[in-house]
């Protein structure tokens, strides 16, 4: 089989290019990226002489056409990830999450190709910190940031394009990832490398918000499995049962790493900041046999963090710019 995977020089898709490399020997593998300040090849160090790369964009359509007519299926991992960006600029949000996979759907539509469309739990708004319930496939989407709405709208996108064309696509919506070769924007990585680099870790808000913390590895071992055994057309999320408010999970990394638990700083929160996230992943657990491996958190972090500390080379260049930008939002 021949995978088209798009943003696989980013955190996720990097690790899942990863993974399939060592996995799935016979799947051959074309990357598509921009490399944005997001991408970085050397994500895919290991694995260059495996894969073909081609640094491009999906907004290309012209590009699009041609790699999609080329491969079996796209993995479409591209896009603009981060929240607090979205907030200071919404227009790459725009561009790359909704028309570059609006020319991915067309691009799938035209050759009679698959799609597999990465997306987020983000489009499900969020939960009240006491609602005994959790996002299911049928929650109705009702996204806060214009990131999660770009996200949302790609989504509708996907869905139409299974109703109306029959398009042989599935969509798959995950909780929080961590682990290895996550930009130092997010906020486990950003905490880790602001101890390593000697500055306080940076809290916004009171910390009560909650996220579904899964590994990066058993989401990426979930999409495998959608893409050999999910149904056409049909939507899985994906969360491993992490629920963890924010101030937990940075008095984690300060205890793991040998710091005090209170040698933190509060920041000015984000507008709009979603109260907590929660995933249903039974359908993906029964229908697929799906189960998490990286199920003690903190064993799940203190492998971050060590991989954090290893290679310091990967992240140190950007620590000075991204911290800068933080700066000035007074975070
Ligand atoms: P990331 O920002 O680390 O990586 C995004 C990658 O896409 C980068 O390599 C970047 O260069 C590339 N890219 C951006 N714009 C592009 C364009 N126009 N054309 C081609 N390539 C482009 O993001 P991530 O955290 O790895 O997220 C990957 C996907 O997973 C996204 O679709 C995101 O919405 C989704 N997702 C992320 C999380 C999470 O916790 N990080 C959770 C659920 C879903
Ligand atoms: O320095 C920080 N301090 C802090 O308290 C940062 C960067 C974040 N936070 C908080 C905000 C969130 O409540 O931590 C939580 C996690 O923040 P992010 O890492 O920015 O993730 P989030 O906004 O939850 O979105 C992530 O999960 C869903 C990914 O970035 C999205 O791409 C994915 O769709």
């Amino acid at each position: 089989m021949k995978l088209l995977v798009t943003g696989g020089a980013g955190f996720i898709g990097s690790n899942f290019v990863n993974l399939s490399v060592s996995d799935y020997p016979e799947y051959e593998i074309t990357v598509l990226d921009a490399l944005t300040y997001a991408g970085d090849r050397s994500s895919l160090a290991k694995v260059e002489s495996k894969i073909r790369f081609i640094k491009g964009d999906i907004c290309d359509r012209d590009l699009v056409d041609r790699l999609v007519s080329e491969n079996d299926i796209v993995v479409h991992f591209a896009a603009e990830s981060h929240n607090d960006n979205s907030l200071l600029d919404p227009s790459p949000f725009i561009n790359t999450n909704i028309v570059g996979t609006f020319n991915i759907l067309e691009a799938t539509r035209k050759h009679s190709k698959r799609l597999h469309h990465i997306s987020t739990d983000e489009v499900y708004g969020d939960l009240e910190l006491d609602d005994p319930g959790k996002f299911n496939a049928n929650t109705p989407y009702n996204p806060s940031s214009p990131y999660s709405a770009s996200k949302a709208s790609s989504d509708m996108l996907v869905r139409a394009w299974v109703r109306s064309f029959g398009l042989h696509a599935t969509i798959s919506n995950c909780s929080n990832n961590y682990g290895p070769y996550q930009h130092i924007e997010k906020f486990i990585p950003r905490q880790i490398t602001n101890i390593i680099s000697g500055y306080k870790p940076k809290l916004y808000g009171k910390g009560e918000n909650v996220r579904d913390w899964i590994h990066v590895e058993d989401h990426n071992r979930a999409v495998h499995m959608i893409i050999k055994a999910g149904k056409p057309g049909e939507t899985y999320l994906i969360g491993a049962d992490g629920e963890k408010n924010n101030l937990e999970v940075i008095q984690t990394i300060l205890v793991l790493m040998g710091k005090n638990a209170d040698d933190f700083e509060h920041v000015t929160d984000r507008p709009g900041h979603d109260l907590r996230y929660a995933i249903d992943s039974s359908k993906l657990r029964t229908e697929l046999g799906w189960k998490p491996i990286y199920t003690d958190f903190k064993s799940g972090l203190k492998q971050t963090i060590k991989w954090y500390q290893d290679n310091q080379d990967w992240w140190s260049a950007h620590k000075t710019a991204t911290e800068a930008k933080y700066k000035k939002q007074g975070q």
